[in-house]
């Protein structure tokens, strides 16, 4: 037991960022709007001490995740955010919750890095009566795990892009995947959300994953090129995120590819992703959104004052075109 609480302590000093990022200084008239009615004994969020323990820093939509986390915490003045990275590795995920189930947090929001093998340490956060929200992507355990789900719809993501192709392919054609993380909600959701919707004349010949990351993306598409030859063997591209979308855009100009070339169609609406539709690379960006902090906390409060919530709550997105990219691009957040 001593040597488990002392691995703990060690990991908590190795893993875990420790942000102290505001004290209780509110009055009973500062308190957020959407705090709970004052009866003796509700919690506001100066009493709040959430656990993050954030899946990695794999994308810029990762960065503005954690930036929309970190905000929120310090604008709303909780006690404390506990924030971890665990560089895309579940095992360090897992310890890090157990490092925040150790200290005792009030909450626990996990954006679960892959959807299986979270049913020991949830049901551990829950024999300790700690709420855990799953964030961003989804998990594959009971539900009766965790109190809720806040994140984008998937599925209905990879169902726009194949809308996408749909209008751009009409007499079909061949497309290749460059997906995200194996065994991710995110790449689960779009790889399954493709298939769905994509009219039968257009082919998936291959799906190969960069992991979500722009380094990853580059030898992935090499290889693919090395495959297959842009417009001759497939004429178009649906890519999981913005990331590995710049980095297959590097290999396709290196290899002669121009832009408009393929039909290439991307997830995120990052930045990058405005650029690359400006530049005229991709021909739609679907939106996800990463900035769930303000969602996130509020959810936090209630679940700590026992209030209840919604099973599920799903983020409202959109799709993007190189139409009005260009204008939209000095107003993206992210
Ligand atoms: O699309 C990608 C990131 O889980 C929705 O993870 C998220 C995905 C996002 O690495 O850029």
């Amino acid at each position: 037991m001593s040597s488990s609480r002392s691995f703990a302590a060690r990991l908590m000093a190795l893993l875990v960022v420790i942000g102290l990022v505001g004290c209780g200084a509110q009055t009973a008239t500062e308190a957020p709007a959407n705090a709970p009615a004052s009866g003796a004994g509700a919690k506001t969020y100066s009493d709040m001490v959430l656990c993050y323990p954030q899946l990695g820093a794999e994308s810029d939509w990762r960065t503005a995740n954690t930036a929309s986390i970190k905000e929120t915490a310090a604008t709303l003045g909780i006690k404390q955010l506990v924030f971890s990275d665990a560089q895309q590795k579940q095992e360090n995920q897992i310890s890090a919750v157990r490092a925040c189930i150790q200290q005792g947090v009030d909450v626990i929001a996990l954006p679960p890095v892959v959807e299986d093998g979270w049913d020991a340490v949830l049901t551990e956060a829950k024999n300790a009566g700690i709420p855990v929200i799953i964030v961003d992507r989804s998990v594959s355990a009971d539900k009766s795990l965790y109190s809720t789900h806040i994140g984008s719809n998937m599925t209905l993501e990879g169902e726009r892009a194949a809308a996408e192709f749909n209008k751009m392919m009409p007499d079909g054609g061949v497309i290749l995947e460059l997906s995200g993380t194996t065994g991710s909600g995110a790449a689960v959701g779009r790889a399954k959300g493709l298939r769905n919707k994509l009219n039968s004349n257009i082919t998936i010949l291959d799906s190969q994953t960069g992991n979500f990351t722009r380094a990853e993306a580059v030898p992935v598409m090499q290889a693919l090129l090395k495959k297959y030859t842009p417009g001759k063997d497939f004429q178009g591209l649906f890519i999981h995120n913005d990331d590995m979308g710049i980095g297959a855009i590097e290999v396709l100009k290196a290899a002669g590819v121009k832009p408009g070339d393929l039909k290439i169609v991307s997830v995120d609406g990052t930045r990058g992703g405005f650029q690359a539709m400006v530049d005229g690379w991709f021909q739609a960006d679907v939106e996800c959104n990463p900035l769930l902090g303000p969602q996130v906390f509020e959810l936090a409060l209630k679940l700590m004052n026992g209030q209840p919530v919604d099973a599920e709550v799903l983020t409202d997105e959109t799709v993007y075109y190189p139409e009005n990219a260009a204008e939209l691009l000095p107003t993206r957040k992210y």
